[in-house]
């Protein structure tokens, strides 16, 4: 063990979660000396523009051959995986996402032969939503039967796949993680006042204010404790959803009270804002975001759905509710902002829960481990 790896990694490289874990352990991977390969359509935008030794990328170019109604991507990912895999000596083809990812990893490995190894992560729409529609199930199915690994990201997700896909190999559990160099509590004397009086409170909700967020829920839950107790609602992300829930806002006359901070890059800065983070998803197989906000201190109030109980610990590092359960919600954050011992208590158990369990260094360890499994170098 402790070999240097030729890894190449497939994600999503600019939007949501996946692809910011599978950039983040990219870049923890070059730092412990491998060497590690982007193949996407474009950058992965958690790479910044920077330089990073031992990284490099692989641009997929689709051709636009004129008998195409579509370009076929896919078929343009699973060459490029090959020819990477092939000219760079890869060990190991990581794919975040099953689909296509894991399905033109499948195609690639043909192509290349059995040297080449596949590890498939999976985070959670690949499955809780792609892999229930009758038209993709197959597919998805052999793309995971036939990855050397496959990963997940919350013991919940796990068990939907097994039970969605009716398959029973194994499936290891990795947690997603946080890089605490970025990821701790911030100052925000100097910004805090731009957003709140000095007697308001700071509820947020950081999204793709996707149906599955259930933003209105977010509304709601702001709505019942601002009667209470006064307070600001901060919305960071962007998405479908996000006009209805200005409409909501005004129909409420609240607008005076929410701020819209649209997609933000410092996200470590702007959580630190926040006194509460809510989290009210229909469906979250792991909820990256709570993560963020538990590693700069801030507890989590949101659902039961998914992997979230796995990482939000209830009545230590946040509450949880029935989906849709908003008085409860609204209750609960009553309780963390009214109760100054509770929120210290809840903000030092997050410090040492996200440090102890959601590391950097422990899951990158981890999925190194299913590296060396997979090519017989334990
Ligand atoms: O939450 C989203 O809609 C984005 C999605 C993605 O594919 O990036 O997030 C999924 O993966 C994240 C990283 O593993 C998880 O933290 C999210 O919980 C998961 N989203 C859902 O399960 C809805």
């Amino acid at each position: 063990m402790g070999q240097s790896l030729k890894i190449g990694i497939t994600c999503y490289p600019s939007l949501g979660g996946s692809g910011v874990v599978a950039t983040e352990l990219g870049k923890l991977l070059a730092e412990k000396g491998h060497q590690v390969h982007f193949i996407a359509h474009s950058i992965p935008f958690r790479l910044g523009g920077q330089f990073h030794k031992n990284i490099f990328y692989h641009e997929v170019e689709v051709s636009d051959y004129y008998v195409f109604r579509y370009p076929p991507y896919d078929l343009s990912l699973a060459t490029k995986m090959a020819q990477v895999a092939n000219m760079q000596q890869l060990d190991i083809l990581h794919v975040h996402y099953a689909v296509p990812h894991a399905v033109c990893a499948f195609l690639a490995k043909q192509m290349v032969g059995s040297n080449l190894k596949v590890v498939t992560t999976l985070h959670g729409t690949d499955i809780t939503v792609l892999a229930q529609d009758e038209s993709l199930k197959d597919l998805i199915r052999l793309a995971i039967n036939e990855s050397d690994a496959v990963t997940a990201v919350s013991g919940d997700l796990i068990r939907e796949t097994r039970e969605v896909l009716d398959i029973s190999r194994d499936i290891d559990l990795t947690y997603n993680f946080v890089d605490k160099r970025i990821y701790y509590p911030r100052d925000t004397s100097s910004l805090r006042g731009d957003y709140a009086e000095p007697d308001e409170k700071i509820l947020m909700h950081i999204s793709n204010f996707r149906p599955v967020k259930r933003v209105g829920d977010v509304v709601d839950i702001f709505a019942k404790v601002n009667e209470r107790m006064p307070s600001k609602l901060l919305f960071v992300g962007e998405g479908p959803e996000l006009p209805k829930v200005q409409c909501k806002i005004k129909e409420l006359g609240l607008e005076h009270k929410v701020h819209f901070l649209g997609k933000q890059d410092e996200i470590a800065q702007v959580i630190s804002l926040a006194d509460v983070l809510l989290l009210p998803s229909e469906k979250e197989s792991f909820g990256l975001v709570a993560l963020e906000a538990m590693a700069c201190g801030v507890p989590t109030v949101g659902s039961l759905a998914g992997g979230i109980p796995e990482l939000v610990v209830h009545g230590e590092t946040g509450f949880l509710s029935p989906i849709g359960d908003t008085d409860q919600m609204a209750d609960q954050v009553l309780r963390l902002l009214t109760d100054s011992d509770l929120a210290a208590r809840f903000r030092e158990a997050c410090l040492t829960r996200a440090c102890r369990e959601f590391s950097d260094a422990l899951i990158t360890r981890k999925y190194e481990q299913i590296y060396y499994r997979v090519l017989g170098r334990e």
